[in-house]
Order: C-alpha cells, then structure tokens, then sequence
C-alpha cells in the first residue's frame, strides 16, 4: 500500500477530523519540550477510543509504519518527539472519567485526561492522585504512567507507578489487554502493568488505567529559607525530618534560578540575596513552632520566609515551580540526575567544581528535589555560541557529569526518562546484562520494532 492509500484508509477510520497531515500539526504534536530535536512526522491521528487505537495499531502494523504515542507532550528527554516519519497517535480524545470508588479509593480513567482535570474531578471525593507536577495543566495520566513522572510530592507520595492498579494496552499486534485491575492486593505472577510504567510507549499503548487514590492532604506549611550552598540545604533537610511533621516536599534553587524567574515573572525578590534556597512543604499535625525551629538553626539558615496563609504559601512555591519556563529563553541544556540523598552535597559541590574549571563563565542553573536526591542541572546557552559549539560542548560536560553521578551509584535519569536525548548515555549508569534484558522485552512484546522505535535504546 502506498502511502495516500494508507493515510485514506486511516482517514476512512478515525473520520475527517481524526487526522491530520497539515504541516503546523505535524511540528506542533510531533515534538514535547525538547526543543533541540527537530519533528518530522508523517501524520498525527487522534482516535476516540481504544477500539480506533487497536485499528490505528493495525493499519501502522499492516504497512509498516512506526508509532510514536503521545500524551500532554511536556516531556524533557525527547519521549514523544516524531522525528522519522513516524504516525504520532495522540490519546488526546480518549478522556472518560469513571466513577470514583470511594470506598476502594480508586478510579478508572482514559489515558489523555490532562492530570489537573482528573484532581479537580477528585475533589468533591476528598481525595486525589498524588502525581504533583508543574506541569499538570497540559500532561497527562497516559503520559504520567508511561513516563512513571515524579515530580514535586515524590518524597511523601513516590512516582506514578505507586498510584496505579491496572492499566488497559493496546499491543503491537493490535490487540486489547487489561492487565492488572482495582485491586490493591494481586500476587499472582508478574505485574506487567509495571513493566508499562515508564516503558516511554514502547512495549505498548496505554489507553486507560485504575489509579490508586489517596486523601486530600490535610493544609501546609511552606518555608522559603536562604541558605549557604546545597550542603547546607541537604543538612536543613536532615534537621527538618527529625521534627514531627510529615514532609511533603523539600527543594532546592541556586540564586541564578532565582534570577531567572524574578527577571522572567516579574515577581519580587522573596528574601535577601544568598547563595541557595531550600524550600519546604510540610503537613504539622502536632504544631511544632515552624518559626522558632528555623530561627534556632542559625548555623544553617540566612534568611526565611514562612508562609502564614495559603496565598503566600502557593507564591513561595511559584518560585520553585515556574523555574523551567523562565530558564526556556536562555536555550538550556538539561540534565536530571539522581543519587543516594547522603550523596547530594558532595555531587553538588562536585558539578559545581567540574563547571567552574572546565567550562568558567557558563551559567549553570542547578535546582531540583533534594528529599529524593535528584539535581536538575541546566545550563545556560552563552549568547555568542552557534547551536552546533554549543552542542558539542555540552556533550562533553554531559559525560563528566555522568561520571560524577556513576562514581556515586546513581542515575543519569531521576525522574525525565531517556528519551532520544539521554539514550547514547544509558550504559554509564546500567549494566550491559540489564541492557541486553531490557532489549529482550522489548523484542518480545513489539517484535516489528513498531512502538516508539528508537526511544530508550537502539534495537
Ligand atoms: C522540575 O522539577 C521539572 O521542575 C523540570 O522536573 C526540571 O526543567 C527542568 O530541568
Ligand atoms: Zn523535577
């Protein structure tokens, strides 16, 4: 089949609006937020349900064109990105929401529900998903589950894969499957659920799950504190988990971050200039004096800033969350690395070190969630460096950073997955024999290398 015959066949399917080859399309859902690769797709389709994305599967089987899923796209590691000619299959239009079961504490929902309508759905429930990201307007459960996203509630709550119970998958071969259910308690042989989870899309594609619900949290207690350098924002941490709260979330920023958001927001500068700042959410059911316990760590603490309602609150947080948006001008070459928490401020000081003496006068804007042990580390493009320079020499400080990360037995992915972009690098942090495993999976289940080829690792 041609490739008109197989487009007509495809348009004959899904209906006039259930694709689309116009060139502004094909950039805009053939891309996430890498910015750097380029999209190249032949079409996008947006099927209305699983039955439609069985016959996509088919059609793409039957001539042999590759598929890359796509959910909200605001992934960093290049995930999503269609640069081969590859049909990009948007689950966009598979959006139910079934009814929550209180009781069980689960509910079941289409993979393109964008993450914040599924919480607003729970509210009236008094409960919620615990996948607390920045970007939760645009990505999407489908997305979060096949990316196992993390984001700012990992270190009360863990990853996606902790909040879901089942998921239905559209093979390779066009077929249906529920794997996995309502249940909380199944140990009857593998979880291939799980084996989905942070699969990127390509062992198979999710078109619904059952996501495990937790309780709405009760209110917090948000502190933006100044602090000396990571090392001190990773001993505040060590000092904060010995109080009785329940830590939500404890994260870090270097002043240039800071920087950039103020120059990007508008928004005020919160404290006094210092070097770093932690910020902290925390649940205080017992009412320990958040006030006099920071103002007792004087070794530690600069300057603080605790939020005495939720308004102040959610701004001390606009100043973690909008980081990534207001570094976007700057073209930043993005890394996520994670190691043990212990390792923290020794990587910290290390990357810091790497940068200062093989790469001074680059801007490197260092944050991310110190309770989980993982750096986002982006660096700035100077104005005067061409693309290409600019490449080649982050490509280089890419490897220097992973041989940090490796010296500590960590991940050169914390939470963005592989991806186009990290994929040449994945053997630094995991043994060949995993590799080979990984692989063998792989061919099992998508034996046409159909399902977001080239994604994670070459065949
Ligand atoms: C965050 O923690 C996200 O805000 C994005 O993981 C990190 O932009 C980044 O590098
Ligand atoms: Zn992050």
């Amino acid at each position: 089949m041609n490739r008109s015959d197989f487009l007509a066949a495809l348009r004959a399917t899904l209906g006039p609006d259930g694709l689309s080859t116009d060139p502004s399309d094909l950039t805009h859902w053939g891309r996430d937020w890498t910015r750097s690769l380029a999209p190249d797709p032949l079409a996008v389709v947006w099927p209305r349900d699983t039955a439609e994305v069985a016959a996509v599967v088919r059609a793409c089987a039957a001539a042999g064109t590759a598929i890359v899923p796509s959910g909200g796209r605001t992934g960093l590691a290049g995930g999503a990105v269609a640069a081969h000619g590859e049909v990009v299959l948007s689950l966009d239009r598979l959006r139910d929401i079934g009814p929550v079961d209180g009781l069980n504490r689960s509910v079941t929902v289409g993979a393109g529900v964008p993450n914040s309508v599924l919480q607003t759905a729970l509210v009236p429930h008094g409960l919620w998903w615990p996948v607390d990201l920045a970007s939760k307007g645009s990505a999407t459960v489908g997305g979060n589950l096949a990316t196992n996203a993390g984001g700012l509630r990992v270190l009360r709550y863990g990853h996606a894969r902790n909040w879901v119970l089942g998921v239905q998958v559209v093979w390779a071969s066009g077929e249906i499957t529920q794997l996995g259910g309502a249940l909380h308690k199944d140990n009857s042989g593998y979880a291939l659920q799980q084996l989905l989870v942070g699969g990127e899309g390509t062992l198979g594609i999710l078109t619904a799950a059952t996501l495990a619900l937790a309780p709405l949290p009760g209110p917090s207690e948000v502190a933006l504190v100044g602090v000396r350098d990571l090392g001190a924002a990773v001993a505040l941490f060590g000092a904060l988990r010995q109080l009785p709260v329940v830590v939500n979330a404890f994260e870090a920023l270097t002043d240039l971050c800071l920087e950039q958001v103020i120059a990007h927001t508008g928004m005020a500068r919160p404290l006094q200039p210092c070097a770093t700042y932690a910020l902290f959410d925390v649940e205080n059911p017992r009412g320990a004096d958040l006030a006099e316990w920071l103002a007792g760590q004087a070794g530690l603490v600069q300057d603080a800033a605790l939020a005495t309602d939720r308004t102040q609150a959610d701004k001390l947080w606009s100043y973690r969350e909008r980081i990534t948006e207001s570094l976007q001008p700057r073209r930043p070459h993005k890394n996520d690395v994670s190691v043990p928490v212990s390792s923290m401020a020794g990587l910290a000081a290390e990357v810091a070190q790497w940068f200062a003496t093989h790469r001074p006068g680059w801007q490197v804007a260092l944050f991310g969630h110190v309770g989980d042990g993982n750096l986002h580390v982006n660096a700035l493009a100077p104005s005067d460096l061409a693309q290409k320079d600019w490449r080649l020499a982050c490509e280089q400080a890419d490897q220097a950073l992973y041989g940090l990360v490796a010296a500590r037995g960590g991940s050169l992915s914390a939470e963005h997955g592989i991806g186009l972009l990290k994929k040449p690098y994945l053997s630094i942090t995991r043994p060949a024999a995993e590799l080979a495993a990984m692989r063998a999976v792989k061919r099992a289940l998508d034996p046409g290398n159909l399902l977001n080829p080239g994604k994670i690792f070459d065949l």
